[in-house]
C-alpha cells in the first residue's frame, strides 16, 4: 500500500503536507515539516520585503475551526527562497512549494523574475486568495484580473507554477474560473483558501473576536469541509487533466483525506488542524488513510481518486 502521488511529473512519497500560512513562517517551522511524515511543505506566503502583518489579536479558535486575519506576516521572499534552495541542495530530487502573495501584480512579477533567475527547481504556489490585507480584494474573485495575472506570469516564467484559489459558491463561477485556468500551463491549483470575511462574535463581551478589519476574518477547519470538497470536485471535473488539484479545507482525519481524494485531489494540505496538533498530524493521518484504503482494498490513491459516485 502506498500514499505516493505525482504532480506535474514530480513524485511525492506521501500525499499530505501543510497548508500555506500554518506553522511555516520560520526556518524552525520548516525544519519541523522536513522532519515530519509530510510528503512536502509549503512556505508562508511571501511578499518582496518582510511584513509584520495585522495587529493582534488576529487569530481566534472556534469549536469547529479557526478564524484569522493575520495580514500576511512573513520574512520576505529572500528568506524563503534561500531556505528552499538550501533544502534542494541537501535533499536533491525533493520538490516543495514556495508560496507567493504579492499585494500587487508588479510585486508578484518581480518575485517571479527573481525565482526564475535563481537555482530553485521546485513549485511556486501563487496565492490569488488572501482575504486579509485591508484594501486588497482577493484576485481570484476578479476573473479578468486573474486572467491578466496569468498572462503576465506565463509570458516569461519557465518553472512549474500553480495557483491558490478562494472558494467559489456558484456553478457559473466554477465554469468561469476553470475556463480561464485551462488557458494556461498550470501545474496545479490549490483549493480552497479560508472562507473569507466571516465575523465571529463574542457573546459575553459583545465584541468582535479579533482586532483587524473590524473583526472580519477567514474561516478554516471542519466547518468549511463541504465548501472545500465542492471546490475540489467542481475544479477536478472542469480542469485539463494535466492540472493537478490540491485539496485543502477541513481535513482532520484519514476519512476527510479520503473524501478529498474521492473528489479528485492528488495532494492534501492541512491548515487549521496542523496548527492545533503540530507536525505529528502527518503520521496520524497517513496511518488513518492507509487503514481505510486497506479496508476498502485500495493499494494506491489512483485507485479511487476522482471516483466519487453520484446517485443518478
Ligand atoms: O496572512 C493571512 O492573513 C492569510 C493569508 Br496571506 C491567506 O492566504 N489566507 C488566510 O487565511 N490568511
Amino acid at each position: 500500500l502506498t500514499l505516493e502521488t505525482t504532480i506535474a511529473g514530480r513524485h511525492f512519497d506521501r500525499c499530505l503536507m501543510n497548508a500555506a500560512g500554518v506553522r511555516c513562517q520560520s526556518s524552525r517551522d520548516l525544519d519541523a515539516l522536513v522532519q515530519s511524515r509530510a510528503g512536502a511543505y509549503v512556505t508562508k506566503s511571501a511578499t518582496p520585503a518582510p511584513r509584520p502583518g495585522n495587529p493582534s489579536p488576529r487569530m481566534a479558535t472556534m469549536p469547529h475551526g479557526s478564524f484569522n486575519s493575520m495580514g500576511l506576516p512573513n520574512n520576505g521572499l529572500a528568506y524563503y527562497l534561500d531556505y528552499v534552495i538550501a533544502d534542494e541542495q541537501k535533499r536533491p530530487g525533493k520538490t516543495n512549494f514556495l508560496s507567493l502573495a504579492g499585494t500587487s501584480l508588479d510585486d508578484n512579477l518581480a518575485m517571479l523574475h527573481e525565482i526564475n533567475d535563481s537555482a530553485y527547481q521546485g513549485f511556486v504556489e501563487l496565492n490569488l486568495s488572501c482575504p486579509n490585507v485591508p484594501g486588497h480584494p482577493q484576485t481570484g474573485y476578479d476573473f479578468e484580473a486573474t486572467r491578466q495575472t496569468l498572462e503576465a506570469v506565463f509570458d516569461f516564467y519557465q518553472k512549474p507554477l500553480g495557483v491558490k484559489l478562494p472558494p467559489y459558491f456558484d456553478m457559473a463561477h466554477f465554469d468561469a474560473i476553470a475556463g480561464i485556468l485551462n488557458q494556461f500551463p498550470l501545474s496545479f491549483v490549490t483549493t480552497i483558501n479560508s472562507v473569507g470575511n466571516g465575523l465571529l462574535v463574542n457573546f459575553e463581551t459583545e465584541t468582535v473576536a479579533i482586532k483587524p478589519k473590524g473583526g472580519f476574518g477567514g474561516i478554516g477547519g471542519a466547518s468549511i469541509k463541504p465548501t472545500a470538497l465542492a471546490n475540489v470536485r467542481a475544479l477536478a471535473q472542469r480542469l485539463n487533466p494535466d492540472i493537478a488539484v490540491i485539496g485543502v479545507g477541513g481535513i482532520m482525519s484519514g476519512r476527510d483525506a479520503f473524501e478529498h481524494i474521492l473528489c479528485g485531489a492528488s495532494m492534501l494540505q492541512i491548515g487549521t488542524q496542523f496548527g492545533y496538533e503540530g507536525p505529528a498530524i502527518f503520521a496520524r493521518i497517513a496511518k488513518e488513510l492507509g487503514d481505510i484504503m486497506l479496508l476498502k482494498g485500495y493499494t494506491s490513491i489512483e485507485d479511487f481518486r476522482g471516483k466519487l459516485k453520484t446517485l443518478d
